[in-house]
């Protein structure tokens, strides 16, 4: 079986010092570029926000970063300004290595959309793509790794599991934010998914 491990938004903007810091998100860069050979297949994605998106609390005045809001699809979490496109914040942790990636998918490049998961944005709609090239190269078995655990990470292994991939989460390849009990809440929906966390 075809096997890819798509590796999850590994920015500096999630590691310390960035924006929207993940502890100890830099942890994981090391294992994951080891762990990178055993694959048949491996995916980049790369949070990518214009500088007016829906998903700032900078674009709502009077709203602070972690407030919840409604948009046009639902619910969505006010975050820290983050991964703006072209930005250093955006770019790959320096020790990341990229040039064993077959893809690089950019997300979140809609103003108006945020998308948390690798196949769908936020709306739960508008597909990224990443599933045809998945299912046009042959591949049925996803390892996931990367940041954050309990979004990004969680959406996206959810997602594929719907769509009837063979999905692992490595959880020591992997940080999360864990705001307002995300994280059980994360691990508990995988679980339920048929996502193995590994
Ligand atoms: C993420 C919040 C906002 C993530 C991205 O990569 O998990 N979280 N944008
Ligand atoms: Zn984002």
């Amino acid at each position: 079986m075809t096997h890819a491990m798509i590796v999850i938004d590994v920015q500096n903007d999630f590691c310390p010092g960035g924006a929207l810091a993940v502890e100890q998100g830099d942890r994981i860069v090391q294992p994951i570029n080891e762990a990178m050979g055993d694959f048949d297949a491996v995916i980049l994605t790369q949070d990518w926000h214009p500088a007016d998106h829906s998903s700032f609390a900078g674009n709502h005045p009077g709203k602070a970063p972690m407030e919840m809001i409604e948009l046009p699809y639902g619910p969505q979490v006010l975050w820290p300004d983050h991964c703006v496109i072209g930005s250093k914040g955006a770019d790959f942790h320096p020790e990341l290595d990229t040039s064993r990636a077959d893809l690089i998918l950019r997300k979140g490049f809609r103003p108006a959309i945020d998308s948390y998961s690798a196949f769908f944005e936020n709306d739960r709609r508008t597909a990224t793509g990443l599933e045809g090239y998945l299912r046009t190269r042959g591949i049925e078995k996803l390892t996931l790794v990367g940041l954050a655990t309990d979004f990004c990470v969680n959406y996206s292994a959810v997602d594929a599991a719907k769509l009837g991939f063979d999905v692992t989460v490595r959880l020591e390849m992997c940080r999360g934010i864990d705001v307002g009990g995300s994280l059980d809440a994360a691990l508990a929906g995988m679980r339920t998914a048929g996502v193995t966390l590994g």
